[in-house]
C-alpha cells in the first residue's frame, strides 16, 4: 500500500499569509531575537521575534495594576462596552484570526473558524454577563439588619495559556476578567505568539476605542522564566492556567504559597461509554471527532472509549473503516479533517505511548504510522487494550483512541473512573436510566459529563473544567464570573440599636 502524499504551501506562503492576516488587524509582529514564530504546517520558522525578560513582566504587571485602580470603579455596564467592541472586532476578523490559528496550531480551518466562533460568543456572554453581576440578599437573624453580599472587581489576572487553543482561552478569561472590573496580563504558550499579537492588538483597538486604561491589557511573549515571574507577582491575584497536569503541579502550590488565588484548566483523559442500547450511527461521528478532531490535541479529546462487549467487534470495524479515509494533511485545504501534530516533541510522545501500549498487551488496529512529509503528519490511531493499564491512564496529547470492554454498567463507570484526570466524559445509550445514573453522583466524576454526544467541543455557555488532577478551575459560562471577583458580605443596621449576633450580650 502506497502513503498518500501531503502536499503542502511553502514556508514562504504562509509567512506571506500570517504577514496578510497581521497587516489586516493592524499588528506588527515585534522583530527582534529571543522567540521563533513557527508553523506546524511545515515545522518551519515564519519569524523571528523579541522575545519579553521577566522585567517587562514585571513592568506589565505594575501598569496593569496601575490601570486595574482606575477600572473597578467604572460601571460594569460600561466595562461590558469594551468587550461589546472587542466582539465586534473579532467578527470583522474571523478569518484573519482564523488563518493565524491555522498557521500556529495546524487546526483545521472549521476548527480554527469555530475557535474564533467560541471567542465571540464569550463576548457576547459578558457583556449579558456585565448587568448580572448579581449578590443575594440574605435574611437576617437580627431585627433591623440587611445582610447582603456584592461582588467587587479582583485585580490583575494572570492567564497563562496553552497553543491547542491559543485564542479562545485566552477569550473565557479575558471577557470575564474585563467586565469584572479586573486587568489581564497575557503570557501564551511560546509556539503561538502571532495569534496572541494579534488577538491583544484588537483588545488593544477596542480598548483605544472605548477610552478605557491602556494598560488595561498587556501581552507578554515570555519563555518559562516570565511565567514564573507572573505566578510568583503578589500583584496578581489570580492566575488562570491552562495546560498540561505537570505545568499546573507547579503553578498550584507557588500561587497557594503567596495565598494567590488560581484556576487551572489541566490535563484531561476523557472516556465514552457505548452502551448495549447506542445508535452507533449517531456514536460514531461523535467518537471520530471527538478522537481524532484537533488531531487529538484538545483536552476534551476522546481518549478512551469504553465499549460494551458484544458491540466491540462492530463497533472497532466501523471505527477502523472511518479512520482508514481521514483525510490528513493541509489544514487549509477545505477536505482536510487532520491536519499536523504541533511539533517533533508530540511526534515522539505518540510514537513512545503506541509502543508502550504495545508492550502493555495492546493491539494496533488503525492508524498510528507518520507521513513523509515536513510538519508532523500522523494517522490517528485505533488501540484495543486488554485493559486499563498504565500507559491509558496518562494523557498523551496525540490522536491516540484507547479501546476498552465492559460487561456490566457498574464496570464501565469503574473503569471510567479510574484515571487520574477528571475533565469530560460521555455515554451513548437509548436507555434512559442508564443515561441518568451516568449523570449521576456516583457516575462520571468528570466536570463534563454528556450524553449521546462526544467529549470535545463544549459551548460556552456552560461552565468548563474538570475534577482531580484536571485541577478544578472553571471558565466560561455559567456562575464562573465570580472566579473574577471578590465577595464581600455586608451586615447593615438600621435598627438604632446594638444587637449581637447569637444572642450574644456584652456591655
Ligand atoms: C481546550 O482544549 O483547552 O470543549 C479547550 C472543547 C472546546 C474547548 C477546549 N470548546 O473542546
Amino acid at each position: 500500500m502506497t502513503t498518500p502524499t501531503i502536499t503542502l504551501p511553502t514556508t514562504d506562503a504562509l509567512r506571506e499569509r500570517a504577514l496578510t492576516a497581521l497587516r489586516a488587524v493592524g499588528a506588527t509582529p515585534p522583530a527582534g531575537t529571543g522567540l521563533s514564530a513557527r508553523s506546524p504546517i511545515t515545522g518551519e520558522t515564519l519569524f523571528e521575534l523579541r522575545a519579553d525578560t521577566v522585567d517587562d513582566v514585571d513592568r506589565a504587571v505594575g501598569e496593569a495594576h496601575e490601570a486595574y485602580l482606575t477600572w473597578r470603579t467604572t460601571p460594569a455596564p460600561a466595562r461590558g462596552e469594551l468587550v461589546r467592541v472587542l466582539g465586534e472586532l473579532l467578527r470583522e476578523h474571523k478569518s484573519d484570526l482564523a488563518d493565524l490559528i491555522t498557521i500556529e496550531a495546524g487546526k483545521i480551518r472549521s476548527e480554527a473558524l469555530g475557535e474564533v466562533q467560541e471567542m465571540i460568543d464569550i463576548c457576547d456572554f459578558a457583556v449579558g454577563q456585565s448587568r448580572q453581576l448579581y449578590g443575594r440578599t440574605i435574611a437576617s437573624e437580627r431585627p433591623g439588619h440587611r445582610l447582603a453580599e456584592t461582588w467587587h472587581p479582583l485585580g490583575v489576572v494572570g492567564v497563562i495559556s496553552a497553543f491547542n487553543f491559543p485564542a479562545a482561552v485566552w477569550s473565557w478569561n479575558t471577557a470575564l476578567a474585563l467586565v469584572a472590573g479586573d486587568a489581564v496580563v497575557w503570557k501564551p504558550s511560546e509556539l503561538t505568539p502571532l495569534i496572541s499579537i494579534a488577538t491583544a492588538h484588537l483588545l488593544d483597538r477596542a480598548i483605544d476605542r472605548v477610552g478605557a486604561p491602556t494598560a488595561l491589557h498587556r501581552l507578554v511573549l515570555a519563555d518559562r522564566a516570565g511565567g514564573e515571574r507572573l505566578v510568583d507577582d503578589a500583584r496578581v491575584a489570580l492566575v488562570s492556567a491552562t495546560g498540561s497536569t505537570r505545568m499546573g503541579r507547579e503553578v498550584g502550590p507557588r500561587v497557594a504559597a503567596r495565598f494567590g488565588r488560581s484556576l487551572l484548566e489541566l490535563g484531561g483523559n476523557n472516556a465514552t461509554v457505548v452502551a448495549p442500547s447506542a445508535d452507533l450511527d449517531l456514536a460514531l461521528p461523535g467518537i471520530v471527532f471527538a478522537a481524532a478532531g484537533t488531531a487529538g490535541q484538545r483536552c476534551t479529546t476522546l481518549r478512551r472509549l469504553i465499549v460494551h462487549t458484544d458491540l466491540a467487534d462492530e463497533l472497532v470495524e466501523r471505527l477502523v473503516g472511518a479512520y482508514g479515509r481521514l483525510p490528513i494533511g493541509d489544514p487549509f485545504d477545505e477536505g482536510t479533517l487532520v491536519g499536523p501534530l504541533v511539533d517533533e516533541r508530540a511526534a515522539t510522545a505518540m510514537a513512545d505511548a503506541l509502543e508502550r501500549a504495545q508492550a502493555e498487551g495492546g493491539k494496533v488496529v488503525a492508524g498510528g504510522t507518520r507521513r513523509d512529509a515536513p510538519g508532523v503528519y500522523v494517522e490517528p490511531a485505533v488501540v484495543r487494550m486488554p485493559g486499563q493499564t498504565a500507559v491509558v491512564r496518562e494523557e498523551t496529547f496525540a490522536p491516540i483512541l484507547y479501546v476498552l470492554t465492559y460487561d456490566t454498567f457498574e464496570q464501565a463507570v469503574a473503569l471510567h473512573n479510574d484515571v487520574p484526570q477528571g475533565l469530560s466524559s460521555s455515554i451513548f445509550t437509548r436507555d434512559q436510566e442508564e443515561a441518568e445514573l451516568f449523570l449521576a453522583a456516583d457516575g462520571s466524576d468528570c466536570g463534563i459529563a454528556n450524553v449521546n454526544i462526544g467529549t470535545s467541543g463544549a459551548e460556552i455557555g456552560g461552565a468548563f473544567g474538570g475534577e482531580k488532577e484536571t485541577g478544578g478551575g472553571r471558565e466560561s459560562g455559567s456562575d464562573a464570573w465570580k472566579s473574577y471577583m471578590r465577595r464581600a458580605t455586608n451586615t447593615v443596621n438600621y435598627s438604632g440599636h446594638l444587637t449581637l449576633a447569637q444572642n450574644v450580650s456584652f456591655l
